[in-house]
């Protein structure tokens, strides 16, 4: 399942801001004491796991990412405000590697997982942190620690968000290549497919977001008793395992004996025995090559009994592009429904100014990071 996302991008955390030197003073005692505030910490830049995203599309056209830098310590013994972190949201399975070495740095494993790329610069003392009892008006202070930048490549194994399951020649992969700019390879025998193909299936709409598209993958073919060993077997059935949807791809023309309830029935069946959470995922049919049925094809005869047992039908024909568009739709919405069913930790990273250096600030994590003094 080699298809990777892959894009670079630069990010540096904030300084930390310098400590202040001052001393408490009053009309007739100009100078009681050191009271110069500590500087604050600079941001930290983080990546942080999105599960409702699935590409690294929205870090295409932004290459340069900074934390803000910590403020200058106050009179008073007032510390300086830290940097805002700055959060890059990535889609699950997201690997970091450093540019200079090649190492691999972070990995992006679960929704909401904050991962810390460059941590703030340290803060820097006040005049204050000087006093001592044979050192009673200090003038030192200390400036902030620099903030680091690293040059990163980030990465992204595509994990399918849809998984076709079918008996063999039922049109699966010539559904995945009218839906997207995967070419698996087609052909009118059995078993043409051997190892699962990804495609990026994009839709006209757009969640909050901004994703407006699925990963679907077209897998091997399956035959009853796939689970004894028979066919192909089924343990490509692993790649279905973190789909958030499975579609039943039934040509309801190749099975004489077979009507596509039965058929959905035994593929149901495979998937069972593979495992009860693959079956137990939302599911809908694409009965196939729509195109081929005769004039007077009784297609409410073939789709009722599969909609008695509460089963979503759509009819498509990949050749002649029919229903292709509602199919592409239709799953699509099924795979947003299932994602917003993971818990959302919180909302969308937005933009805030880009400043002279180019860098682009982006508003805050809510954790304060002590990266120590
Ligand atoms: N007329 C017509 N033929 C189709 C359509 N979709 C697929 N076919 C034909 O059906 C045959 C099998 O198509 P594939 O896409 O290779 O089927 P598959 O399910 O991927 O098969 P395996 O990889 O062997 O499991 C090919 O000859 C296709 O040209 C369709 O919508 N209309
Ligand atoms: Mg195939």
């Amino acid at each position: 399942m080699a298809f990777v996302d892959e894009t670079e991008i630069t990010v540096r955390s904030g300084d930390g801001g310098p400590g202040m030197v001052s001393f408490k003073s009053a009309k007739n005692a100009p100078k009681l004491g050191p009271d110069g505030g500590d500087g604050g910490f600079g941001g930290s830049v983080y990546l942080v796991g999105k599960a409702q995203l699935n590409s690294l599309s929205g870090l295409y056209y932004r290459r340069r990412y900074a934390a803000e830098h910590g403020a200058k310590g106050g009179t008073n013994n007032c510390t300086g405000r830290n940097g805002e972190d700055l959060e890059i949201p990535v889609p699950i399975g997201t690997q970091a590697y450093d540019r200079q070495t090649g190492k691999l740095i972070a990995e992006i494993l679960e929704d909401g997982q904050r991962i810390c790329l460059a941590p703030g610069g340290k803060r820097g003392l006040g005049n204050i942190r000087f006093l001592s009892a044979t050192h009673q008006a200090p003038h030192e202070s200390t400036t902030g620690g620099e903030g680091v930048e690293m040059e990163l490549r980030l990465e992204l194994k595509l994990i399918a968000d849809v998984g076709f399951a079918g008996f063999p020649n039922a049109g699966k992969s010539t559904l995945l290549s009218s839906i997207s700019a995967a070419r698996p390879k087609i052909a009118d025998y059995p078993f043409t497919t051997l190892i699962p193909q990804l495609g990026v299936v994009t839709v006209p709409e757009m969640d909050e977001w901004g994703n407006a598209s699925f990963v679907a993958a077209d897998i091997p073919g399956l035959i009853e008793g796939a689970s004894e060993g028979k066919g192909l077997g089924h343990e490509f059935l692993r790649h279905l395992e973190r789909t958030k949807v499975v579609v039943y791809v039934i040509d309801p023309f190749a099975l004489d004996e077979m009507p596509p309830l039965d058929a959905y029935e035994t593929l149901e069946n495979e998937l069972r025995s593979f495992s009860e959470s693959l079956a137990n995922k939302k599911h809908l049919i694409a009965l196939t090559k729509s195109d081929i049925a005769p004039e007077d094809f009784d297609w409410d005869e073939v789709e009722a009994p599969l909609k008695e047992r509460g089963l979503e039908v759509l009819r498509v024909s990949a050749v002649a592009r029919n229903g292709i568009n509602d199919f592409k739709r239709r799953v699509w919405k099924l795979v947003q429904e299932e994602k917003q069913k993971v818990e959302v930790v919180e909302t969308p990273v937005s933009p805030k100014r880009a400043d002279e250096e180019g860098y682009i600030w982006m508003s805050r994590a809510n954790e304060d990071q002590d990266f120590g003094i």
